[in-house]
């Protein structure tokens, strides 16, 4: 009897005891702002410090009655991070609580007017999927299973200097030039093709974590790949390897399926499928930085009923201009970007 007895007193001790009940709210995080923190202390339990921790760095330990809050700078990536809170009571551990949150960029992209220089003819069977000027010659790939090619032409005349056609089973996408290479990506097909510049090919490689091959281009040092999610993959130009990724969002949204893509003096221009405007990408952050609309293109080229969407950027570093044009468009527009 006595043995109940005594179990008895320590279940009421138990009992009495109150349950942590937390609950952690995160205002919505943008890069440089502060990130304002909502704690619900549903039991009002005795809590005297919270620690928080990022990405399971400790940032600082927070007197209860003060309001939480935690800053991020260009040093974080846009997207996915872990905010840990530790919630105490004389140094000791009352409850652990992981949120897992999306930072988004601090300023909404800038928009961009254009003026139109020329209009050049384009191969209106191109597919395009890949563009860009490598020592004064446009390079093209093009796209769809039967049809991808890679090819290299005079822009002003039209004309195709050299073309071979990828074997029907690859679907062409993004390329890029360096170190006189030429990088073909295809779409889902897992691989890649590196040529020298006269098309003969030197290697295949294969992708590893990015999922599909879209858009393609290079900063002089590595190669950056889409894969049709947000994420832009940074690869080793020697060995393919996927080094790292960043993450491409604006103040508000995630942005999925980033097409081809053009280095333009440090930034990342690029196509977003579907979406006729040029997002300019901050390649150390992921932040949309602007946003360049040339809706008005596509009503200038042939209407046919393959007419697709735009997609090829090419930088003439000579002049700063850009060339743009589409899926089977008749037309290369040469542009200049208003700051
Ligand atoms: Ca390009």
């Amino acid at each position: 009897m006595k043995k109940y007895f005594w179990l008895l007193i320590i279940l009421s001790f138990i009992s009495c005891k109150k349950e942590v009940k937390l609950q952690v709210k995160l205002a919505h995080a943008q890069q440089n702002k502060p990130i304002k923190v909502q704690i619900d202390n549903l039991n009002n339990s005795d809590i005297d410090k919270i620690k928080l921790s990022i990405d399971n760095q400790e940032y600082k330990t927070f007197d209860y009655n003060e309001q939480i809050s935690f800053k991020l700078d260009n040093n974080f990536l846009l997207g996915a991070h872990k905010a840990d809170f530790v919630f105490m009571n004389n140094d000791k551990e009352l409850k652990k609580l992981e949120t897992k949150f999306i930072l988004y960029a601090e300023n909404p992209p800038t928009l961009y007017k254009y003026e139109l220089i020329n209009i050049c003819p384009h191969d209106i069977d191109a597919f395009t999927q890949g563009l860009e000027f490598y020592k004064d010659t446009l390079y093209e790939g093009t796209g769809l299973y039967g049809h991808s090619t890679l090819r290299k032409e005079d822009y002003k005349t039209g004309k195709i200097y050299k073309k071979i056609d990828l074997d029907k089973k690859y679907f062409g996408e993004g390329i890029t030039l360096l170190n006189d290479k030429v990088y073909q990506l295809t779409w889902q097909n897992g691989v890649g093709f590196v040529y020298d510049t006269n098309f003969d090919l030197i290697k295949k490689f294969n992708y590893q974590k990015s999922k599909e091959g879209w858009g393609l281009c290079n900063d002089g040092k590595v190669l950056y790949k889409s894969d049709g999610t947000e994420k832009i993959w940074k690869l080793d130009p020697e060995s393919l390897k996927e080094l790292s990724y960043i993450s491409i969002y604006t103040d508000k949204h995630k942005i999925t399926r980033i097409n081809e893509m053009e280095w333009v003096e440090g930034k990342i221009y690029t196509n977003v499928w579907q979406k006729n405007a040029l997002a300019i990408i901050n390649p150390d952050t992921g932040a949309v930085e602007g946003i360049v609309n040339l809706s008005d293109l596509h009503n200038k080229v042939k209407q046919h009923p393959q007419l697709d969407v735009l997609n090829g950027i090419a930088y003439d570093k000579k002049n700063g201009h850009l060339l743009v044009t589409g899926k089977k468009w008749d037309k290369l527009f040469e542009i200049k970007i208003i700051k």
